[in-house]
């Protein structure tokens, strides 16, 4: 049985693998790209959307949407993480394809409405795309799938602050609508992202039969790993976004808790996301107030980069 899928995406080097795992995936049918402000501005994203799923042979609907947070004033794209093109700063050919006439949020509500209680949104950028749907029909809530959310923190700590990783605190506000909009939702943090370490020889393995998408991929990880090596001291990067599709087809490596969700909007904690168990007490139940959740605690991030190696190779 295939998955029907939206992912919604700052393509971004890490992006750009998974989009190639939701190309190549026999048992994923990919409905559309929803392109997002965040790794790269969000015409760049679009562009780099389009061109993936070219380089792959294949003509996917790419809907543009957000191109700054809800509230908060933008910060610059990370250009020393992903490259200015998001793709590591290697030569890009020209697109041929066009992005659909509607918003990322309008083709989200069209897409969910068409198929009700079929498509699952896999969203691995700020989630200003996936609130701007709620607001334009609150009734998706009811009839999308699942929603997975690659993002977030509980126990592992923040990437871009000492308590938030980086999705969450570029639209803090957006994330909040969307991590407590009560549709059945998990969420695929660091806590499990970071388990996984996608290393010189696997990559080297998926560029060998990517074909000409192998070439960006493997081109945009080299500059990705730099960041790693220089940030965090090891020889490899964390497959971010591809986790999110890793849970979504193979649930059984992951471990997950139910519980409540609060996203910290304001202040020196913004970005960070709380996660108040299933059915233990706190002090007040000011936490516990939030729909029901599905949150990954941890993987076996090496069962997942076989995964991830296998589908692409
Ligand atoms: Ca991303």
């Amino acid at each position: 049985m295939t998955t029907p899928i939206i992912f919604d995406t700052d393509p971004g080097v890490d992006d750009a693998q998974a989009i190639a795992i939701a190309l190549a995936h026999p048992d994923i049918e990919l409905l559309g790209l929803t392109t997002t402000f965040g790794n790269v501005e969000v015409a760049t994203a679009t562009y780099n959307a389009l061109l993936l799923s070219e380089l792959a042979g294949q003509s996917i609907p790419v809907a543009q949407g957000a191109a700054a947070p809800m509230s908060k004033p933008k910060s610059p794209p990370p250009a020393h993480i992903h490259g200015a093109n998001g793709l590591g700063n290697i030569d890009l050919p020209p697109v041929k394809g066009q992005p659909q006439p509607v918003s990322a949020g309008q083709f989200i509500v069209d897409t969910v409405n068409a198929r009700p209680g079929e498509v699952t949104l896999v969203a691995v950028a700020p989630l200003g795309n996936l609130a701007a749907a709620l607001q334009i029909d609150p009734s998706i809530v009811d009839k999308v799938k699942r929603v997975v959310v690659m993002g977030g923190s509980i126990r592992e700590g923040g990437n871009v602050t000492p308590v938030a990783e980086a999705n969450l605190f570029n639209d803090p506000h957006a994330g909040a609508r969307v991590l407590t909009a009560g549709w059945p939702l998990t969420m695929v943090g660091l806590d499990a992202t970071h388990r996984c370490v996608l290393d010189p020889a696997a990559m080297a393995r998926i560029a060998e039969a990517q074909g000409e998408l192998g070439k960006v991929l493997a081109g945009s990880y080299e500059f990705y790993k730099a960041f790693y090596q220089q940030a965090l001291g090891f020889d490899g990067c964390c497959p971010h976004d591809s986790c999110a599709l890793a849970w979504l087809m193979k649930p059984e490596l992951f471990t997950t808790q139910r519980g409540h969700l609060n996203v910290v909007t304001e202040g020196h904690a913004e970005g960070q996301t709380i996660f108040a168990p299933e059915g233990r007490p706190f002090i007040t139940e000011r936490w516990s107030t939030t729909p029901l959740a599905e949150v990954c605690l941890d993987a076996d991030g090496a069962a997942v980069v076989d995964w991830i190696v296998e589908t692409l190779s």
